[in-house]
């Protein structure tokens, strides 16, 4: 716990934990809480309760019994980090990161990283999509340093939260944003090596120009928690201003006659490849 002055290493109220754990919730703290503790000893306490999030990005954890597991709390927006290439972009996990965002209540934006590696023509074609459905969208590179003003800008005055796949560069770009900070980055030695992340937990970091910023894990799978396959179409910016002009008032914009979200897709005012996630989604449940 952080009071700003000092931090103290706390211990977790076991009766915290048993009312998570009756929610299906793997903890009950995350990085970003705001809590009431007591001190129990030097840099020693214990956490008495955690107030109200305004918000939470929560995954499901891994294993057989569903657990929601809370990543950050408390947050002013998540910027998803993807790199162009190394490793190789998947873009519908673009999509599931940035429908957990809306489904959270929390604005998203895209960080596009290693724009050295890639044609920037091709870049720019692969997101279009997301100018178009209105998200912010910074392309850098720690190599060159391009886009890192722009980082700096999307980042001023907010809680924001880093979040991708491993080895897209997160904790490249805090350290290139804050040169001192010398977070741990995967070595060039490394890079072929496969199932090692780098960042092995989440941790807010002020910076100088006035943010803060949560380092987190690479995640490889983020799975959907309490959203259900009906509400993922609204979780799409670009399709909600079509949901309610289909023919059947139950359509669910993958095979009906007279829907509405498929014209738009026909006509380009919805992109195909964000259609064709939006389909996946609602199929995988
Ligand atoms: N070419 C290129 N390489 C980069 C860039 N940014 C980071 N890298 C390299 O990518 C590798 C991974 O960077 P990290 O910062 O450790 O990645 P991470 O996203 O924090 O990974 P985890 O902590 O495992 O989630 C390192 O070898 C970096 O040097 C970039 O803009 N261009
Ligand atoms: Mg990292
Ligand atoms: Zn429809």
């Amino acid at each position: 716990v952080d009071t700003g002055t000092e931090k103290y290493r706390c211990y977790v109220r076991g009766r915290l934990k048993k009312e998570a754990d009756a929610c299906n919730m793997i903890s009950p703290v995350a990085v970003g809480d705001h809590v009431a503790f007591s001190v129990t000893g030097p840099e020693e306490g214990m956490i008495e309760k955690v107030h109200p999030r305004r918000n939470q990005i929560v995954r499901r954890a891994a294993g057989r019994r569903p657990m929601g597991q809370t990543l950050v709390a408390n947050l002013d927006q998540m910027v998803a980090v993807f790199a162009v290439k190394e490793p190789p972009l998947h873009i519908r996990m673009v999509d599931r990161f940035l429908v957990v965002a809306e489904g959270a209540n929390v604005p998203a934006a895209l960080c596009i990283n290693k724009i050295d590696l890639a044609d920037p023509g091709e870049i720019r074609e692969t997101f279009a999509p997301y100018h178009h459905a209105g998200y912010p969208v910074v392309y850098t590179s720690v190599i060159t340093g391009e886009g890192l003003e722009d980082l700096k800008q999307l980042l001023k005055g907010k809680l924001s939260m880093f979040c991708g796949p491993s080895g897209v560069g997160k904790s490249s770009l805090l350290n290139a944003l804050q040169p001192g900070l010398s977070l741990k980055t995967r070595s060039v030695s490394r890079l072929t090596s496969k199932g090692s992340h780098t960042t092995t937990h989440t941790e807010i970091f002020s910076l100088d120009f006035g943010a803060r910023v949560a380092d987190t894990p690479g995640i490889k799978e983020l799975g959907l928690w309490a959203v259900k396959p009906e509400d993922i179409m609204e979780l799409f910016p670009e399709v909600v201003p079509y949901l309610g002009d289909c023919r059947f008032s139950t359509c669910t914009h993958t095979h009906e006659p007279g829907c509405a979200v498929k014209k738009a897709v026909d006509q380009g005012r919805i992109h195909h490849a964000r259609y064709k996630s939006f389909v996946k989604m609602i199929e995988e449940g």
